[in-house]
């Protein structure tokens, strides 16, 4: 494979974002994009200078020139096109979540073992500079096992019944929103970090509007709709809510999460207290953690790629004090997965979050959903996929 070519199934929000994260890596060629119209898939195509479109998936998944496929759609075809990716033996990067339900995630797990491709999803916040200091921080003596792990992952952009897109609606996001589609970030980005699994959780949700105003159209994620028309439409999913945590060395934590938070824009944080230290990270201010010390003063370790550790400043492409976003995190994310891509068959290492990881995020959603359901704390369920 000289230059890798890649189809991306979706036009919105995350297929813009990773079509723009693709174009930042050498050897990678962003090649087709499907919508689910050819008018639709054509508009994209002339928008982002991409040279096929079609206007269904199975062309794109078919075109013998694609090696990889990105699945940028609304939650309730993840799992369909997922399958059909594998299926003809293609690697693959799904958004999150993988499927509906942990019965179809693990079905798509055995597939992409039998498949033997690449198979990855897009859990972003891993391949943050800080957050892979963090992790390796963490395995190391300073700091000690963790004992409470807490944090947010809070946002403002369904604060008003007027504001609506397809995760308001339960037959295309599936039944849980705020935990499945920020809380799953926060969950997968710790266990990341602290290398532990969450294995018991006691979630607490709540809708705060159980009727919404839905604009007449179709109306991207961080957008707002016009408010001259509309239906009201009942909302079964949750718009915030606080879940209690065991991970599986015994560490207990606690995390929030909300879609309806005024001024909280993207504001997911976390906070590990260790034997001996405490460490802080904030995604709004990504350049830095804050280490928090008994003994002497606290301290904030600043990204500079001088102060990192190899591998975390591998992660960080520009001098210190220049600010790393989001779409670096995604960009690391894809660095690492094309790196994958390009060694297969050959195993190398890799961080990015597998279909195993995507498949217990999706055991966790449903013991969260039960645990708030009947009003107890629920075991993730492990064992055979
Ligand atoms: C919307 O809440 C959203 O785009 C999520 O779907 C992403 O996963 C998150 O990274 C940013 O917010």
């Amino acid at each position: 494979m000289s230059v890798i070519k890649v189809g991306v199934i979706g036009t919105g929000f995350s297929a813009k974002s990773h079509i723009e994260a693709l174009r930042r890596l050498n050897g990678v060629e962003v090649a087709a994009i499907s919508a689910r119209t050819l008018e639709k898939a054509k508009k994209a195509a002339e928008q982002f200078g991409i040279p096929r479109y079609y206007g269904n998936e199975d062309d794109l998944i078919n075109d013998q020139e694609i090696d990889v496929v990105h699945n940028c759609t609304p939650n309730y075809l993840h799992y369909d096109i997922n399958k059909k990716v594998l299926a003809v033996g293609k690697h693959l990067l799904s958004e999150k979540p993988l499927a509906m339900t942990s019965e179809e995630s693990s079905e798509l797990v055995r597939l992409a073992e039998t498949k033997k491709v690449v198979a990855g999803v897009c859990f972003n916040y891993r391949h943050y500079p800080l957050v892979a200091q963090v992790k390796e921080l963490m395995a190391s003596d300073e700091y000690g096992p963790a004992h409470l792990v807490y944090g947010t992952y809070l946002q403002d952009w369904l604060l008003y019944d007027t504001d609506y897109n397809w995760r308001l609606n339960e037959e295309k996001n599936g039944r849980s929103r705020a935990i499945a589609d920020i809380g799953s970030h926060w969950c997968d980005t710790v266990q990341y970090v602290l290398n532990q699994k969450i294995v018991e959780v006691f979630a607490d949700l709540k809708t705060v509007y159980p009727v919404r105003k839905r604009p007449v159209g179709e109306i991207e994620t961080f957008k707002s709709g016009g408010q001259d028309s509309f239906e009201e439409i009942k909302i079964n999913s949750e718009d915030c809510g606080s879940v209690l945590v065991h991970f599986e060395n015994g560490a207990h934590g606690v995390f929030t999460v909300s879609q309806v938070n005024a001024g909280r824009k993207n504001f997911f944080t976390f906070e590990i207290a260790a034997q001996k230290n405490t460490i802080y990270w904030n995604q709004e201010e990504p350049n830095k953690i804050w280490i928090g010390r008994r003994d002497q003063a606290n301290m904030e370790l600043v990204r500079d790629p001088s102060l990192l550790s190899d591998f975390s400043s591998s992660l960080a492409h520009y001098p210190g004090g220049h600010p790393e976003g989001w779409p670096d995190g995604l960009k690391n994310l894809f660095i690492d997965f094309y790196k994958a891509v390009k060694a297969h068959p050959n195993p190398t290492s890799s961080s990015f979050a597998t279909f195993e990881d995507g498949h217990y995020i999706m055991k966790l959603i449903e013991a969260i959903l039960k645990s708030h359901e009947e009003k107890r704390w629920v075991k993730v369920e492990t064992g055979e996929v």
